[in-house]
């Protein structure tokens, strides 16, 4: 096939997402487990995050894509090239944390769909195929572990793992799955060859105010720091908040708060910024004049260096095990996640930053302290990042926000980074 002459427009730099259609789908969505507050409640296979799955699967179709849905609850809207393959993949996720923004996720699944929509509108060929990603439970926020669908994908969840995890009611993974219309014993099936995948780009909101302070709408994401994650558990000696002597008490929760006190400590003091986090934090029984039994809590561990990170992680432990011996305590410290930090490879940056530069694009290299699907996705096939600016860097709360330009802009880089992978033709 000889390629399309230069001036083509669809291998030229002027076509363009439509960013009102982008906005008005990004509305409503927003609507779907709306919050008070103005954000989102969107729990894995909660009714909310069926419901925007299945108007994002009507959006695919009515564009045209070949859609299909896997074991893992995972949506995949191929538009054929000439060729078979390998794919070109773009997407992100619709799920959200308990108290979620707008954007988060929303962003890169709509964003593909309006790449994949431009490219039909204007009868672009592209030698390969080009297929949209809308990753299954991505935020970890009813069943233990993030990234669900994507560690699905790759492989890195056994296939029996639907009938391991319960969310905080007790519901089975499995049963949310089949109450979605899934058949999660075929949740192995989920798994993909990194060979039938050139390359995977995920546009997201950035989450921090990196861009925001550099002055930049558009970010291109270097590197993904990876998350070491536990849930950690400390049993002491319930009793009487008045009856009981100070001296003598095994209480988990100053213990914990000695620990919490730490994480803080070691990650202000880390030489390569290692991040790190309690989010959650439950007492059993949970009564105010009751010293408790048990105490609960998450760590989450962020770092670019894997060493330094770990380090840090394997330092609070021994710090817990001193306190707990100290305090007569027992403790139990689950990894729920633990992955390597990611580079992205030079040659799929290279193309980020030649298509922004032919854009005429404002962007800025920066790495990603937030986990995402190109994360997973890069244990099987080269990844990048698109970012687009946050206002005020919030995000994992309703008050998350990214304006139409700063979409826009994102949306054409992501347009036109596709196009160039995915090479268009006569
Ligand atoms: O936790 C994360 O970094 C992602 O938002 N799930
Ligand atoms: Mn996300
Ligand atoms: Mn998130």
């Amino acid at each position: 096939m000889q390629r399309r002459s230069e001036k083509h427009l669809c291998e030229g730099m002027t076509l363009k997402i439509n960013g009102r259609r982008v906005w008005e789908r990004i509305e409503e969505l927003g609507r779907i487990g709306a919050t008070e507050e103005g954000g989102v409640s969107r729990l894995a296979f909660s009714q909310e995050d069926r419901q925007a799955t299945e108007l994002v699967i009507e959006w695919m179709q009515a564009a045209g894509l070949q859609v299909r849905r896997d074991a893992a609850g995972n949506v995949f809207g191929r538009r054929p090239g000439e060729e078979a393959g390998p794919l070109v993949m773009t997407g992100s996720h619709l799920d959200s944390v308990a108290s979620g923004g707008r954007f988060d996720g929303v962003l890169g699944v709509i964003l593909a769909l309006e790449c994949l929509q431009v490219l039909e509108d204007n009868g672009c060929k592209t030698r390969l195929p080009i297929e949209m990603a809308v990753f299954a439970g991505e935020e970890g926020s009813r069943f233990p572990g993030c990234l669900l669908g994507s560690m699905a994908v790759t492989g890195l969840l056994p296939p029996d793992y639907p009938y391991q995890v319960r969310d905080a009611q007790g519901i089975l993974l499995a049963d949310a799955l089949r109450q979605a219309g899934l058949e999660p014993e075929r949740f192995g099936e989920a798994k993909r060859r990194g060979e039938d995948i050139k390359v995977f780009l995920e546009a997201h909101i950035e989450q921090a105010s990196v861009l925001e302070q550099a002055g930049k709408p558009v970010g291109i994401v270097s590197a993904i720091a990876g998350p070491h994650q536990y849930h950690v558990t400390i049993r002491g000696r319930s009793g009487h908040a008045g009856a009981t002597p100070m001296q003598g008490r095994a209480d988990p929760m100053v213990a914990a708060a000695q620990v919490i006190q730490k994480v803080e400590e070691l990650a202000l003091t880390s030489k390569a910024g290692t991040r790190g986090t309690v989010g959650f934090l439950q007492a059993f029984p949970g009564g105010h004049n009751v010293i408790p039994a048990q105490v609960d809590f998450t760590i989450d561990w962020r770092g670019i260096s894997e060493d330094e990170r770990d380090a840090i992680a394997q330092e609070t432990l021994d710090y817990l095990a001193q306190i707990c011996k100290e305090r007569g305590l027992t403790w139990t410290a689950e990894v729920t996640a633990h992955t390597a930090p990611v580079q992205i490879q030079p040659q799929v940056l290279e193309v980020l930053q030649t298509t922004a530069q032919r854009l005429g694009l404002d962007y800025h290299v920066l790495p990603s302290w937030a986990a995402h699907d190109a994360m997973i996705m890069s244990q099987i096939c080269p990844v990048g990042m698109i970012f687009v600016r946050s206002q005020g860097g919030l995000s994992h709360c309703p008050e998350e926000f990214s304006t139409l330009e700063d979409i826009t802009q994102g949306g054409d880089l992501l347009l036109h980074a596709l196009l160039a992978l995915a090479e268009p033709l006569v």
